[in-house]
């Protein structure tokens, strides 16, 4: 069977400025920088951030091998603690600017689509300290002052801009389930996070629209969208489904496209009396500046039942999983080493989903991929990585893409997490994604198998399995 994808696909990979850089301007920690600092058992083997995959000191290198395995397009982010000194008056660095020019520069020089992105889990630590970070409107409008500072940098060879990569993550490892830095557990606070989130997306695209010049410009959110499967068609585990959907999804999805957040979200939030606070004006900035494209990760989808814990055993006032939880259905396919379910048809569902529900804006899928750990299993006689899984993990994924894209969606690309092993938080390099393989100790950098086959579909536009 031969699996076939319209001209011009993106056919790509994606990684992050705090994952790939390294510590390269010492001015600002970002909350990860600074997590690493006081407390660095938090990261697998103890491993930080501060080299990560040395992007800063390799980029020309690795663009080269992402050109190499024929990648059309990488996004990566820019840094806020890098690219900006004084975070409040907006002054630039030097060296973060020339960096990123450069970069910019080097992805063009070799034909490959800069994807740029403003915010991925980083923002400065300083901010967090000193406003109590995503949690003040004031931190938003610094957000946005940042954004224009690299729109009117970089927009005139920056076509493609992200504001926020996962804002789910965000609200949901620092405010609830205290998986990232500050590790707060509030759901009230949680929930003005996402609202200040949403904002924050909404200001920025304003100041795009207002200082873009370059006429291909265009500007999206990049949003993890998990599709929320009832566990059974009790009516108990389809509200707990239907809950989880706006939560996760909606409450991201429905402000990006449509400019308002879901009735019935805001009717539960407020009947709880967690509801954010918000104003008029900042209603009507969220409902004036909608994205032109949509961004979706994607790893695993959402099994959904009725909530198991009772909402009085609940140890803060308020939690969404008073609503629904989440549970893993272990007689499903598995990516054992990240404990993830592996459920290619979601990305069918979610092409239906943005098709039928969301204007069918044209989306990419901006993240899909497999972590492994100890890939150095797989090493081959010749030193490179047979990464047969990864190949057909991919296949499968693309397969239901290009089933959605032949019944009507807008989807124009597939990106990769990642186009070379990366720093991943707190799991540090346990699992690997890329295309090629990083030795955290050498840093040296080979091509693994999925490398040469995305090669072979990039240049012919399809596979066949
Ligand atoms: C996504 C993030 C990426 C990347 C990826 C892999 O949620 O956008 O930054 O890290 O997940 O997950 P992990 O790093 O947890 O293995």
């Amino acid at each position: 069977m031969k699996i076939e994808f319209p001209k011009k696909f993106w056919w790509g990979a994606a990684t992050s400025g705090p994952q790939s850089e390294g510590r390269f301007n010492k001015k600002h920690a970002n909350v990860f920088d600074h997590w690493y600092e006081i407390d660095p058992d938090a990261f697998y083997n103890n491993v930080g951030p501060d080299t990560a995959s040395n992007f800063y000191n390799s980029f020309k290198e690795d663009i080269t091998m992402m050109k190499k395995i024929g990648l059309n397009s990488v996004r990566t982010s820019i840094q806020w603690s890098r690219l900006i000194d004084d975070l409040e008056e907006g002054t630039l660095n030097e060296d973060g600017v020339r960096f990123y020019n450069d970069l910019i520069d080097e992805f063009l020089k070799n034909g490959i689509r800069p994807v740029i992105n403003l915010h991925h889990f980083d923002i400065p630590a300083e901010l967090y300290h000193k406003y109590g970070g995503w949690e003040s409107k004031y931190v938003v409008d610094l957000f946005a002052q940042f954004a224009e500072q690299c729109f009117k940098l970089f927009g005139d060879r920056v076509e493609d801009w992200f504001t926020h990569n996962e804002p789910m993550v965000v609200v949901d490892g620092q405010y609830l389930y205290q998986f990232h830095y500050p590790l707060v557990r509030d759901g009230k606070k949680a929930v003005q996070v996402a609202y200040n989130l949403v904002l924050a997306s909404a200001k920025a695209i304003e100041k795009f629209r207002e200082v873009n010049t370059n006429p291909k410009g265009r500007i999206g959110i990049i949003l993890n969208l998990t599709p929320s499967y009832p566990a059974t068609l009790e009516a108990k585990d389809v509200e707990a489904a239907r809950f989880a959907d706006l939560w996760c999804n909606q409450m991201f999805l429905d402000p990006s496209i449509h400019g308002v957040f879901p009735k019935e979200l805001i009717d539960v939030l407020e009947r709880d009396g967690v509801l954010w606070e918000s104003t008029i004006e900042e209603e009507k900035v969220i409902l004036d500046n909608t994205i032109d494209v949509l961004g979706v990760n994607f790893y695993h989808p959402n099994r959904v039942q009725q909530p198991t814990v009772s909402p009085n055993s609940l140890t803060v006032d308020w939690m969404p999983t008073k609503y629904y939880d989440s549970y893993e259905k272990r007689n499903r396919r598995m990516n054992v080493d990240k404990g993830w379910e592996i459920y290619p048809k979601a990305l069918y569902d979610i092409a239906i989903n943005v098709r039928d529900n969301y204007n069918n804006i044209p989306w990419f899928v901006s993240e899909n991929g497999m972590g492994v750990s100890r890939e150095e299993r797989w090493l081959n006689k010749d030193g490179m990585i047979e990464d047969e899984y990864r190949i057909q993990f991919i296949q499968e994924h693309l397969y239901w893409v290009s089933e959605g894209i032949k019944a009507g969606s807008n989807c124009f690309g597939y990106h990769l997490w990642t186009p070379i092993d990366s720093w991943s938080w707190m799991n540090a390099y346990r699992n690997r994604y890329g295309f090629i393989s990083n030795n955290i100790h050498t840093q040296v950098k080979t091509i693994k198998k999925s490398g040469y086959w995305i090669k072979e579909v990039a240049d012919t536009n399809a596979f066949s399995v």
